[in-house]
C-alpha cells in the first residue's frame, strides 16, 4: 500500500481536557509521521463547512456548536494505508463502542464529543488537508 496522508483534529474537548500530549503520542508510537500541524480555533462558519456533509443530520447544530466551541489541534499525518490505518486508531465513533488501545477509548467522553477527528477516504483527507493548510505549511 502506498505512503499517503490523513487529516486529523483533536478536537475541542480533548484540548480542553489536556489531551494534547497524550494524544500526539499515541499518533507517533502508531508510526505515522505529521507533516504539518497548527492550534487554531474553529468559526462557526468554518465548522459548519468542514462538516458540511452531516448538514441533514440531527446533531449537526450541536456539532458545529461543539467544534467552534474551543482551540482544536490540527494535523495531516503520513504513514502507508494513512486512512484506514488512522481510522483504526481513533476507534468507533461512539466511545462506548471504541476498541481497546484506540485513542476515543482513552479519551473520548461521549459520541458527540469524541476526542478526534479522521478522514473517511483518501479524496476527503486531500480536501480537509487544503482546508486548513496552504501547501506552504505541509513539509514532507
Ligand atoms: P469524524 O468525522 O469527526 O472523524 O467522526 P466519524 O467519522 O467517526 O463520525 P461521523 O459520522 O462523520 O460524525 C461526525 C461527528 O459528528 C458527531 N456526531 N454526533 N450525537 C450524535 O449522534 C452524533 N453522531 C455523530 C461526532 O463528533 C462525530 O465524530
Ligand atoms: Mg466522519
Amino acid at each position: 500500500m502506498a505512503t499517503n496522508r490523513t487529516l486529523t483534529m483533536i478536537k475541542p474537548d480533548a484540548v480542553r481536557n489536556g489531551h494534547i500530549g497524550g494524544i500526539l503520542e499515541m499518533i507517533n508510537a502508531a508510526g505515522f509521521r505529521i507533516v504539518a500541524m497548527k492550534y487554531t480555533k474553529l468559526s462557526p462558519e468554518k465548522a459548519g463547512e468542514f462538516y458540511a456533509v452531516h448538514a441533514a443530520r440531527p446533531f449537526y447544530g450541536e456539532l458545529v456548536e461543539f467544534m467552534s466551541g474551543g482551540p482544536i489541534v490540527a494535523a495531516i499525518l503520513e504513514k502507508d494505508n494513512a486512512v484506514e490505518e488512522f481510522r483504526k486508531l481513533i476507534g468507533a465513533t461512539n466511545p462506548a463502542d471504541a476498541a481497546e488501545g484506540t485513542i476515543r477509548k482513552k479519551y473520548a467522553t461521549s459520541i458527540g464529543e469524541n476526542a478526534v477527528h479522521g478522514s473517511d477516504s483518501d479524496e476527503n483527507a486531500a480536501i480537509e488537508g487544503s482546508f486548513h493548510f496552504a501547501g506552504t505549511e505541509i513539509f514532507a
